[in-house]
């Protein structure tokens, strides 16, 4: 590849950075009204005062973005890039002005007051950047946050869905989805840069021929091609003016598109096929079963793939006399899951058939030197697969390259153990017979210098079942880094009182060095310390009641312990189990017993196509309508299921939350974050013995844990055996009574049937094993309530906060930057 001088700079002068003193943000303040968004004191909305003031806080993002880029290159550090299809940031202002403010929110919150406006309001104008389902995609984000605290030179690359995550509305307790149109009013943060256009190709074919020297060489000719363009979403560290981005892609058609067919004269199908190509980015997949439009999933995929590569290149390949040998020393890539997996051939085709005309051997010992991938997951269903059929005909080139890949390894296995060719079979990536499917997961883990489950129970179990023989061809190769969550926004951001008294008790090291948390250890025990930390929840728990009111029309009893379960709707998180003992609640109290005032509140989206889940959503609501409708149980249990979850409604759950549900079943949820925000909030937790909870039980303590259900080896036994649901129904009262009120109470009377699969389940043949954990689960809800009404619930609290350190995010993209990427801080520092 050649060596592409830079050009001289322009001499554009730089201004001089603002001030974020009041004076500072109110000149911006003006001067953003009027020039950007053109409004005065008698047109201005909210919103657009919102606008206004994102404009005049990201201005001062820029200074810091042009300082960080700079020492980037100056310093010529080595640059890891995230790649993910999913970024669920939430909102950006108020994380925005945390991050560069030196105190709190003084001085911005002084300058609306004066406007007569509280931040609250305001903020309550930006739409929630939705453009991730869960876990995986809040992950992505809070990494962002911690790797720009670190100051990593570290870049996120996505797409620019301009639908992300649908809207949850419910109507008649069923979940109707809606569009979530969040570009309608357009953009503050994103900066389109029209310049930074790269084409895409897809379909074609793979030819060889052979070069001038004789060798045999591929190339992929007779493409479709797309263009993507950038748009960077600057990325505040906190409080060290470190400034990163998150570049992400739209598709817009090539230029062919708009003079190619015009002179056939048809122009109406020159601007169809147009708009066709720039659906690649329209919309972010659920992730549900169905394999309509997983074509232009796959699509995405490399649409997304191929323009971060070229732009990665450029970068890498600006600095003079650069040899592409280096990349590994430059550079490294980490796979969020295996939906970016197409990176790897990706990378292997530029490496061998574009100008570096690298030997397959070279290639690939850079290419698996570059790569780190993160896995999430080992339920079987969502381990992508691909048909080669529908690959091969997108992508012709990359399936030759996965091929052969395949082929190599094929001979790698087999020589290491030699004669074993079930092994191989079981290790191949394209799977033999018809259909041929390509495994993803195994080509993240051949094309990979590192690969990680992201708790310690999650890589355990894919070191003995998904990646056994992988783990024994490439010892070393599969480590573990357990997920964290950023405490910047998931408790100093969304969770302002209980940080003030933390910051007052501690001082305010903890927001970046979590750790610290420990030194509230010493207040569990002091009253007025405990007082004012049970007044802060019940506050919270008070606003909470007021935001469901005013959004949702939902009453909650802030009086009541706040029970809650928030996480996508799925049969193995088992929110199925927590309606049942609800159910048992209801049944106990219409006998007339007396329980500890709850409320339990679920909170969840699921697949539009997962109709499982869909039922279960709506069985919630059907419990709520009983339980809240019954004059008996008024002032003792109330249910609640608190619509259209995302980032913003978690950040006002998480503060009220008292009581923590992780209740999947052992072995099947990888980590679990949500958990870890709860917790965070000073929430006790409820759990199995799962994910990322077993590790947040080790440090908290058990006392402090209500920990329940079969082990994961259990559950493994347990399906071994056969053991039907029945044996658990038959030898319990109260669960029998449940399941029959179920079937034949008055629940059917008003929806004959529209539980009975449910009911089935439970009862016939259960994967995920509610009825085993029932008993044990009741038991742990027992304990819990037993610690709420007469136990030091306040002092268990305050503990499980102080241990929670290790589940900073800042400790888990530490690790990666150390033991997967090799990436070092470049710290920088603004002259004002
Ligand atoms: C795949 C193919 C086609 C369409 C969609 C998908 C798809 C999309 C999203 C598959 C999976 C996802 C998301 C997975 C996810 O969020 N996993 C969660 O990741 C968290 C972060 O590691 C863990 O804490 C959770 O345990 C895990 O469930």
């Amino acid at each position: 590849m050649t060596d592409v001088p830079a050009p001289p700079a322009r001499r554009i002068p730089r201004p001089v950075p603002g001030r974020l003193d009041p004076d500072g943000i109110r000149e911006t303040l003006a001067y953003r009204m009027m020039y950007s968004v053109a409004k005065d004191g008698y047109t201005a909305t909210d919103f657009d005062l919102y606008q206004g003031m994102a404009y005049a806080v990201r201005d001062r993002l820029m200074e810091r973005w042009f300082l960080t880029q700079d020492a980037y290159h100056r310093t010529d550090a080595k640059r890891v890039y995230y790649l993910s299809l999913e970024f669920l940031m939430g909102r950006a202002l108020r994380n925005n002005i945390l991050s560069l403010g030196s105190g709190s929110l003084g001085a911005h919150g002084k300058v609306l007051a004066e406007l007569g406006l509280e931040l609250e309001e305001m903020e309550a104008q930006e739409v929630d950047a939705g453009l991730g389902n869960g876990g995986l995609g809040r992950l992505a984000a809070c990494y962002l946050d911690s790797a720009a605290t670190l100051a990593l030179p570290f870049h996120g690359y996505g797409i620019r869905y301009e639908f992300g995550m649908f809207r949850q509305r419910i109507r008649d307790g069923y979940q109707v989805e809606a569009a979530d149109n969040w570009l309608r009013y357009g953009n503050p943060w994103e900066i389109p840069r029209p310049d930074a256009l790269f084409p895409v190709q897809f379909y074609g074919t793979a030819r060889t021929y052979r070069d001038d020297a004789g060798h045999e060489r591929a190339d992929w000719v007779d493409t479709e091609t797309v263009y993507a363009m950038a748009y960077d979403t600057p990325i505040a560290g906190f409080r060290n003016d470190t400034v990163n981005s998150l570049r992400l892609w739209a598709a817009k058609s090539s230029r062919e598109f708009d003079l190619g067919r015009f002179h056939s004269g048809d122009y109406v199908r020159a601007v169809e096929a147009k708009s066709q190509s720039e659906n690649i980015s329209k919309v972010l997949y659920p992730p549900d079963e169905s394999v309509v439009g997983k074509e232009l999933r796959l699509k995405q995929q490399y649409f997304f793939v191929s323009a971060t590569l070229q732009d990665i290149l450029r970068r890498f390949q600006k600095r003079p006399g650069r040899r592409i040998e280096e990349l590994p020393v430059r550079v490294a890539l980490q796979l969020n899951d295996t939906h970016p997996s197409v990176a790897i051939p990706e990378l292997m085709r530029i490496l061998v058939d574009g100008e570096a005309r690298l030997g397959w051997d070279q290639a690939w010992a850079i290419t698996t030197q570059v790569f780190g991938y993160t896995n999430h997951t080992v339920l079987p269903e969502a381990l992508e697969t691909w048909s080669a059929e529908l690959f091969g005909r997108l992508l012709p080139r990359h399936l030759q390259i996965i091929e052969e890949i395949d082929r190599r390894f094929g001979l790698v296995v087999s020589e290491k153990f030699p004669g074993d060719a079930d092994r191989v079979r079981r290790t191949s990536i394209v799977t033999e017979g018809e259909p041929r499917m390509l495994r993803m997961a195994h080509l993240g883990f051949v094309g990979s210098r590192a690969v990680n489950g992201v708790s310690e129970i999650h890589t355990g179990i894919l070191r003995k079942t998904l990646f056994r023989d992988f783990d024994e061809i490439f010892p070393g190769r599969l480590l573990n880094v357990t997920n964290g969550v950023t405490p910047r926004r998931w408790l100093l951001q969304c969770n302002p009182r209980l940080s003030a008294l933390i910051t007052e008790a501690i001082g305010e090291g903890w927001t970046t060095e979590l750790a610290q948390l420990r030194g509230l250890a010493g207040f569990a025990s002091d009253a007025s310390f405990r007082e004012r930390w049970q007044a802060i929840k019940r506050a919270n728990k008070v606003s909470l009641s007021h935001w469901a009111l005013d959004m949702h029309g939902l009453r909650l009893d802030p009086e009541a312990l706040c029970d809650t379960q928030v996480k996508r709707i799925h049969e193995y998180k088992r929110q199925l189990l927590n309606v049942l003992h609800v159910l048992a609640l209801y049944l106990r109290v219409k006998d007339g017993a007396e329980i500890q005032p709850r409320t339990v509140l679920f909170a969840g989206k699921a697949a539009p196509s997962y109709a499982m889940a869909k039922r279960i959503i709506k069985l919630i609501h059907a419990v709520a309508d009983l339980v809240n409708g019954d004059p008996t149980t008024a002032g003792r249990l109330r249910v609640v299921f608190i619509p259209n979850y995302g980032v913003s409604a978690a950040e006002m759950i998480f503060p009220a939350c008292e009581l923590s549900q992780q209740i999947s079943t052992a072995g099947t949820e990888a980590s679990g974050t949500g958990v870890m925000k709860a917790a965070l909030n000073g929430a006790l937790t409820i759990g199995t013995l799962d994910g990322a909870t077993i590790e947040m039980r080790d440090e908290v303590g058990s006392e402090n844990v209500f920990q329940f259900g079969n082990t994961a080896e259990e559950i493994v036994a347990l399906a071994r055996s056969g053991t039907p649901p029945s044996v658990f129904v038959e030898r319990d009262d109260e669960l029998r009574r449940v399941l029959e009120f179920l079937a034949k109470g008055p629940l059917e009377e008003v929806f004959p049937g529209l539980f009975s699969p449910i009911v089935q389940v439970l009862v016939g043949w259960d994967r995920f094993h509610h009825a085993a954990d029932f008993a044990t689960y009741r038991d742990a809800q027992r304990r819990a309530e037993a610690a709420y009404r007469d136990g030091d619930w306040t002092g268990m609290s305050i503990r499980t906060v102080a241990e929670m350190g290790r589940f900073s995010s800042d400790r888990a993209v530490q690790k990666y930057a150390t033991d997967i990427w090799g990436a070092a801080a470049v710290p920088v520092k603004l002259g004002v």
